[in-house]
């Protein structure tokens, strides 16, 4: 609800932005059976900014004769980037590719020898990262599937049976979601193939009861703050929208160095002061998962900042997991993880990722089916966890657990109270899940006042009681 919509510029501060702090765009291409696929020809039929964009110039027949193509191909992960930081290639190959002025949208094609061609239509969605101490811009296209040449498409959208299974959209029907829209046109093109639109993870929002205390906590950690607010909500509709009396706190959204976002807040009122969960099983949002490039020198950071942890798993001198608490005891759960995708912490620790969105449920067949009516989308089942996945590519675990230890019953309770998510269409949404028998806190998205009516919120519970808040942007 209250974090302002700081990863998502509009189109003339993104234009401003863009002349200083140049956007990255960056996918991923897989055949259909999830194998990444080397050396794809990825054209960008977009504007184009920077020194590689001469050399990159193709000649190919572009969409509608208005623009020309510029050409890059996947590494070996199946991943291209047109990146004006020269960071990932070479400089004279860095290249923005922006809308056409009037269009919010730029169109990319893959090719491949053996596969069939994708069109798509690609609205940037641009999201702040930081690395060195820098600031960049970073849009995620959508992870792409290759059909092979030939390969069958059963209800014949153009789109394979393979692919579809990937995309999780329904191949023996045109228009799974039954809108009138068919299946490729919603995928690679505006809208969604799916019952609801639910696009991209927002915040956890994280409650504390020293603002400054905790902000220096997180920020040793590695999150930056973005911006702070006040934020008073004396109406009681309004109020409503989070199932609470009107109230009044103060908020940050702190972002870590992958784009994760935490919305750190302290309720004046009405305040609770019961202690966050102290258990990882405990049912709802139990803990806060995060990655690291050097365990054993965030152990030593933790120690010398008085911040005591154990070892979840391995061993003294081979950590892979340790545990940890806030300063109101939230649960943190750090992970060494080997990766390089040049994020660096912010912070004194290597803290530079989320590494798990983990939500703990007593009966893992009914949340799997409520979160997948909600418009999330099964990935995979295996020893009592669920993999779920948003439009972003993010990925959720849903994980089985006969704790008592309930979900927080409001949202102004100490520790991980809510997550945001994001929707491209909240008023279907809201719809569709109510005909479903979703019951929200209000029967209308809030505008909230002042400075936040740039969106739109609507919260309800899973059947465990963890809130979820589908945001709209203006
Ligand atoms: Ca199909
Ligand atoms: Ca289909
Ligand atoms: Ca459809």
């Amino acid at each position: 609800m209250r974090s302002i919509k700081f990863e998502h510029f509009s189109t003339a501060a993104l234009m401003l932005l863009l002349t200083a702090l140049a956007g990255c765009t960056t996918g991923i291409v897989k055949d259909s059976n999830g194998v990444a696929v080397a050396g794809v020809a990825v054209t960008a039929y977009g504007q184009c900014a920077g020194e590689g964009c001469e050399a990159s110039q193709v000649e190919t027949a572009t969409p509608a004769g208005l623009l020309t193509g510029y050409q890059t191909s996947s590494d070996s992960n199946g991943q291209y980037f047109y990146d004006p930081y020269g960071e990932k290639v070479a400089a004279e190959e860095a290249m923005t590719i922006a809308a056409a002025e009037g269009s919010d949208t730029y169109q990319l094609q893959y090719s491949q020898a053996g596969y069939q061609d994708v069109w798509l239509d690609y609205t940037p969605n641009f999201q702040q990262y930081s690395s060195d101490g820098q600031q960049y811009l970073i849009t995620g296209v959508p992870e792409v599937y290759l059909c092979l040449d030939g390969a069958a498409d059963s209800d014949g959208d153009g789109i394979c049976d393979d692919a579809e299974a990937q995309y999780g959209t329904d191949p023996q029907n045109a228009d799974s979601n039954g809108d009138g829209v068919y299946d490729d046109q919603a995928l690679f093109g505006s809208g969604s193939p799916f019952a609801t639109n639910l696009r991209a993870l927002l915040h956890y929002n994280i409650n504390v009861s020293d603002f400054e205390a905790s902000k220096a906590f997180y920020q040793l950690l590695g999150f930056s703050v973005l911006l702070e607010v006040d934020v008073d909500v004396p109406d009681a509709a309004e109020a409503q929208g989070l199932n609470l009396a009107p109230y009044s706190l103060k908020a940050a959204p702190m972002i870590l160095a992958d784009g994760f976002i935490i919305d750190l807040i302290k309720f004046h009122s009405p305040y609770d002061d019961t202690a966050p969960h102290s258990d990882i099983y405990s049912l709802g949002l139990a803990t806060l998962s995060l990655k690291t490039d050097n365990i054993q020198a965030d152990m030593a950071t933790l120690e010398a900042n008085g911040i005591g942890y154990s070892i979840l798993f391995g061993s003294e001198t081979n950590p892979v997991t340790i545990q940890f608490a806030d300063p109101d005891g939230t649960v943190i759960l750090l992970s060494q993880v080997f990766e390089d995708k040049g994020l660096n912490s912010s912070g004194e620790t290597y803290v530079h990722g989320v590494f798990s969105t983990n939500i703990n449920v007593s009966d893992l067949a009914v949340a799997t089916a409520f979160y997948q009516q909600a418009g999330f989308r099964l990935i995979g089942e295996n020893k009592g966890i669920a993999t779920l996945g948003l439009q972003d590519g993010r990925h959720f675990t849903l994980t089985e657990s006969d704790s008592e230890d309930l979900a927080y019953e409001d949202v102004n309770h100490l520790g991980i109270a809510r997550i945001a998510i994001e929707t491209s269409n909240i008023d279907q949404d809201i719809q569709v899940l109510e005909a479903a028998g979703i019951e929200f806190y209000t029967s209308e998205a809030i505008i909230p006042s002042g400075p936040l009516s740039i969106l739109r919120y609507v919260a309800f519970e899973d059947p465990d009681g963890t809130v979820i808040e589908l945001v709209e942007y203006n």
